[in-house]
């Protein structure tokens, strides 16, 4: 039986487990990647476990998610960042060389290899044909130190692309139709390989989009092959000599399979306040919009800006909508900048921003009270916006552009024949935006440089025997780690800083929950399905951590949550039964009886509701290292433990 390209990938990195669907297996890390809103945690387990120098083949920092510094925090945790990778042999990617994965897909990314980020778009590396995953920032530091990174192997889907996009119609329009075959559950526990004659047709920065947004699917990462496409945009990087070809042999075999006719496709949107929730831009037009930004590591090559603006050539933004512009990455800008298209931009009324991850991630441009705002970007999570009461959809930049200028929702297919955009034959090429490390020698001497704002990481503690303790929190499907721990420009400063975190854990769901936690001394919490879907941030297992919770029971775990949680020292169980979900409310007292003894050894433990009686069987599904490491109260402990 032949190999898919994935599974190709992780033969050729494979250090412990047996290549079988489900089983834990532990690969070797070729690249790794932070950025700033979750490198500082990154760095700071570094020291703790004592790394003094990076083992990968490559590491770098990049400062994209926080540069909006409203305070001294930001600018503490960047000074922070480039000190630290300097001493420990990382490249440091300057706040303005742009956003991680636009900026590592051009310059670093290369077929055949691994790369880990802490991120969760870092499948955005998957355009190249790299295995690229998102992991939590301790994750991360471990694969920097040259250990394994450990996931379950996946099963493999294949999306079969057909026929040729048509004009006006996008990579976006791509995901969001697979997104809406499968839904925000539809990849978890799979990685998604793109197949077919259509693949020629997309470009590597189109082929990005795509992998990126298979975040929202779940899924473990998706990838395209290597082919001519691959090897005409690393010599237009100037970097054939990471090109190597990748292909899944001819009788691979795929756990499923869906197919997606490109010359079919029609402008998508994703609908509040899910990725998933797609439907047709036709069906919508005519809607009146009150903001659009371009850009975020979806849609932000040169590409789609160079299309959004010949778009916006000669025209003016409609007066009631604000459009923001945020190019991917340095190289975009310069280019933009180069031939004439940011001026273009900008005579047409766009606020031209940094590149930067910026309102994707709620740094500024929340749209207004009820707004209707169109973005280009990967999630429309309730609040991510930073206005509460906002309907954000996900649509293309030839979507965005359309409607900035008409003021409502505007189907592109209507407007003729689309701007031709071609791949550059060379890109403008300057690295001196990312600083090398320093020798080994020079290392010795560097001081790492430390703000106030930057608080000890708190430590996980050994289960106990027996738990008794309140149901702190009882949440629905689907919670997002922006539920968990929201993000925005009033918290993020704080990244570092886990004690003033803590005070908006859940606060979307129930702002009384911080009070309550502490009140009580934490507990447990009880969610439904796919729990801690979103972002890779360990904040959303740390805050908890720090609150006093134990274990969090619920239907189903989205895969980056549910190992931070153990890396922390919180229990992850499931339900044996769904339905009991039902039996336990929030505020019950409960207990779970021979807590400890179910994570030494066992698959399941039982849920003793002390309020109402209820007994509910619960589900243990840890590896025997993930024991360990919950016994430890966490990975921190269990490295030291482990010497
Ligand atoms: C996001 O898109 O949610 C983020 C912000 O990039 C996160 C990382 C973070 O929370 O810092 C992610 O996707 O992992
Ligand atoms: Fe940044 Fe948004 Fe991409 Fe996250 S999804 S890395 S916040 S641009």
């Amino acid at each position: 039986m032949g190999y898919t390209i994935v599974q190709k990938i992780i033969k050729d990195h494979l250090l412990s487990g047996e290549m079988k669907a489900g089983c834990e297996i532990g690969l070797r890390i070729d690249q790794t990647l932070t950025q700033d809103a979750t490198g500082t945690m990154a760095y700071l387990q570094l020291e703790a476990m004592e790394i003094e120098r990076v083992k990968t083949e490559l590491s770098v920092a990049y400062i994209d998610h926080n540069t909006l510094q409203s305070g001294f925090e930001n600018a503490d945790d960047h000074r922070y960042i480039q000190t630290v990778a300097k001493k420990h042999g990382v490249r440091f990617s300057r706040p303005g060389n742009g956003i991680c994965h636009q900026v590592h897909l051009e310059r670093f990314g290369a077929p055949g290899k691994t790369l880990i980020g802490s991120d969760s778009h870092t499948p955005t590396a998957g355009g190249i044909g790299m295995l690229g995953m998102g992991a939590g920032g301790l994750d991360v530091a471990v694969a920097m130190g040259g250990g394994a990174y450990y996931i379950t192997m996946p099963k493999n889907i294949k999306v079969e692309l057909v026929g040729k996009l048509s004009d006006y119609v996008g990579a976006k329009d791509v995901i969001l139709e697979v997104l809406r075959q499968l839904g925000v559950k539809g990849g978890v526990g799979a990685v998604i390989e793109y197949a077919g004659e259509g693949v020629r047709s997309l470009s590597v920065p189109q082929r990005a989009t795509i992998t990126n947004m298979g975040a929202e699917l779940g899924a473990t990462s998706s990838i395209f092959p290597s082919d001519d496409a691959t090897l005409a945009f690393l010599r237009a990087q100037g970097r054939e000599d990471a090109f190597k070809p990748l292909a899944p042999d001819a009788d691979a075999v795929y756990d499923e399979c869906y197919t997606v006719d490109l010359s079919a496709l029609r402008p998508l949107a994703a609908c509040p306040h899910s990725p998933d929730n797609v439907k047709s831009v036709s069906d919508l037009a005519g809607m009146k919009i009150d903001q659009v930004c371009i850009g975020s590591c979806t849609n932000s090559s040169l590409a789609d800006m160079l299309t959004v603006a010949k778009m916006l050539k000669g025209k003016t933004v409609h007066p009631d909508v604000s459009l923001s512009i945020s190019p991917g990455s340095k190289q975009v800008y310069t280019m933009l900048a180069e031939c004439g298209a940011l001026a273009d931009m900008i005579a047409a009324g766009a606020r031209i921003l940094e590149c930067a991850c910026g309102p994707c991630i709620g740094m500024g441009f929340s749209p207004k009270s009820a707004g209707v705002s169109l973005r280009t970007f990967n999630r429309n999570f309730l609040a991510r916006s930073g206005t509460a009461d906002a309907s954000v959809y996900l649509v293309s930049p030839e979507v965005a552009a359309a409607s900035a200028i008409a003021g409502v929702f505007t189907d592109p297919t209507t407007l003729g024949k689309a701007p031709e955009v071609a791949l550059p034959e060379k890109f403008t090429v300057n690295d001196n935006l990312i600083e090398l490390p320093a020798s080994p020698e020079e290392a010795k001497s560097l001081t790492v440089e430390r703000g106030p704002n930057i608080k000890p990481i708190p430590k996980g503690e050994a289960p106990a025997e027996d738990l008794s303790c309140k149901l702190i929190l009882k949440v629905g499907d689907n919670i997002t780690t922006d539920h968990i721990m929201p993000a925005g420009a009033k918290i993020l400063p704080y990244r570092s800083n886990v004690p003033k975190l803590s005070e908006y854990c859940f606060t979307v769901c129930d702002k009384d929950f911080p009070e309550r936690a502490r009140r009580e001394g934490g507990g447990v919490i009880l969610g439904g399905a796919n729990y801690g879907q979103g972002s890779s941030r360990e904040h959303a297992a740390l805050v908890p951590l720090y609150l006093g919770i134990k274990a969090v029971i619920s239907k189903s775990f989205a895969r980056i949550h549910m190992a931070n949680l153990i890396n922390f020292g919180i229990v992850p169980m499931t339900l044996a039964n769904e339905d009991d979900y039902d039996k336990i409310s929030e505020g019950d007292d409960i207990a779970i009886e021979g807590f400890a003894e179910a994570i030494r050894g066992k698959d399941s433990a039982t849920l003793v509701d002390k309020t109402n009686g209820a007994r509910v069987p619960l589900v243990l599904t840890l590896s025997a290292r993930q024991r360990e490491i919950l016994l430890a109260g966490g990975t921190l402990n269990y490295t030291k433990q482990k010497g």
